[in-house]
């Protein structure tokens, strides 16, 4: 691989692992069906409920016989792999099985990937090319702060970052400490981890005295897991002077790596010749046009294990079709601000709990810690945002306090609409996470 320069924009040569990134469309578009109509025949023939569901529409696999046929296939969602627990979507024998990827999600059982070697090949590939396209080097120290074990995070940056030949520190979610030593003493140049973990090492850094820009030699950091702002993304390169790439991904799909950004944020690029990506209305399931928002779904083209065809991801986006600086060819999505899932309905109006950190951050006196509690109150629920405040914004002047939350308040209503109960408390009181956080406590189900 020597002789790249493993750089990013057009006029500089593209390193071999990102070469399909430029594939020219229609040359895309013919790799696409083609690797299409193989998976569709070989799930039909290996999966019985793929089959049944296809049967029952009475669609077969040569009626794929373009792009647009995909429309004619039935959709699958996290309920079916929940049905079929633990391995009824299983489509390759035993014998190619290698590792297994679990995601426990909310409630009940969790859902169980089986993973072919090629499969984790396939997932490393989406890894190594996020890592090219934020321009990291094989003189890079990665150190992998995701959880490694059933969740995809850790195991998925490990073997994307080693296999792109960069040095990888597999030290996993949690002692902070530690990972504030290593990252330190090591001189790691890439964090990879979630947001609101890595926000919890900078604040444990900084407890230490520790100034991340002086003292780290940290570059890069690929976040994702769960929703993330532009707002986020500022204060933590704020905080550390490193470059926040945002990648994307789900264990039904792969794992991280699905997709992610270059750097011209212009979106997260899917590596779509693994990974078939369509936007669907989710009232009608019909397709949406490019641009539209709705819900996105997956069809995985190459993976044999457990193809997932038509997959609804529950994640709100859009496609993105415009061209992109980098030159990249590969559609993109706009970045994940959005599950349906974590939709909250407060008197009436739709809220996400990103549209509040993002009116939020736009405070420069408050810390990227937050909660959101809804109570029942009565006929009008509460919904209250707790916020950390700057230890110099903490003080005993009741008025300064006051003026602030008042501020606060108009930033959150400004983007959502709603008017907040806002509670500024002390730094470092609010629950941190090493892994993805819950940012909100919703009183008004049994089991909040
Ligand atoms: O979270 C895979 C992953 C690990 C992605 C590390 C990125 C980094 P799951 O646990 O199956 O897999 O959760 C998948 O997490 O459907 C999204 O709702 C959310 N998610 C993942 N990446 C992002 C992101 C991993 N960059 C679910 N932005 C997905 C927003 C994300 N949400």
């Amino acid at each position: 691989m020597s002789g790249f320069t493993y750089v990013t924009d057009t006029a500089s040569p593209v390193h071999p692992v990102s070469a399909l990134d430029y594939l020219p469309v229609d040359q895309m578009r013919a790799l696409q069906l083609h690797r299409l109509q193989f998976i569709v025949k070989y799930a039909y023939d290996r999966v019985p409920l793929f089959r049944r569901r296809c049967e029952e529409r009475g669609v077969r696999p040569e009626h794929v016989k373009t792009l647009k046929d995909i429309s004619l296939l039935p959709f699958s969602m996290k309920t079916d792999l929940r049905d079929e627990y633990p391995l009824g979507l299983q489509a390759a024998p035993m014998s190619e099985i290698v590792r297994f990827q679990c995601s426990s999600g909310t409630t009940g059982k969790p859902i169980c990937i089986p993973n072919t070697w090629n499969d984790i090949e396939v997932w490393k590939n989406g890894v190594m090319r996020c890592l090219a396209m934020g321009g990291v080097t094989p003189n890079d120290i990665v150190q992998v702060a995701y959880g490694y074990g059933l969740f995809t995070g850790g195991l998925g940056l490990h073997y994307g970052a080693e296999g792109y030949g960069c040095a990888v520190l597999p030290i996993s979610g949690g002692n902070t400490d530690r990972q504030l030593m290593l990252m330190k003493d090591l001189g790691v140049t890439t964090i990879a981890c979630t947001p609101s973990y890595f926000l919890h090492i900078i604040d444990e850094g900084h407890k230490k005295g520790i100034d991340f820009r002086k003292e780290m030699k940290l570059r890069h950091g690929f976040f994702g897991a769960e929703p993330w702002t532009e707002e986020m993304r500022d204060k933590i390169e704020e905080y550390t002077g490193l470059v926040a790439h945002d990648i994307y991904g789900l264990t039904e799909i792969a794992g991280p790596g699905v997709g992610g950004d270059c750097i011209h944020r212009t979106g997260l690029h899917i590596f779509e010749d693994h990974f078939y990506p369509e936007v669907i209305d989710p009232e009608t399931l019909e397709p949406l046009p490019d641009g539209e928002q709705g819900e996105l779904v997956f069809t995985t083209l190459d993976r044999t294990g457990c193809p997932m065809i038509r997959y609804r991801t529950r994640d709100l986006t859009r496609i993105e079709a415009t061209p992109c600086p980098c030159g990249r060819t590969v559609r993109r999505i706009a970045r994940i601000n959005a599950r349906s899932d974590d939709m909250l309905i407060v008197h009436g109006v739709n809220l996400f709990p990103s549209q509040v950190e993002s009116g939020l951050l736009k405070v420069p006196d408050v810390l990227p810690h937050y909660q959101i509690v809804v109570t029942p109150t009565g006929a009008l629920d509460t919904l209250e945002v707790k916020v950390e405040v700057t230890p110099e914004n903490f003080s005993d002047d009741i008025r300064h306090l006051e003026e602030l939350r008042k501020r606060v308040g108009a930033a959150v209503k400004s983007i959502t609409g709603l008017t907040a109960k806002i509670t500024l408390v002390e730094p470092h009181t609010l629950p941190r996470s090493e892994g993805k956080i819950r940012r909100v406590v919703d009183l008004r189900k049994a089991n909040a």
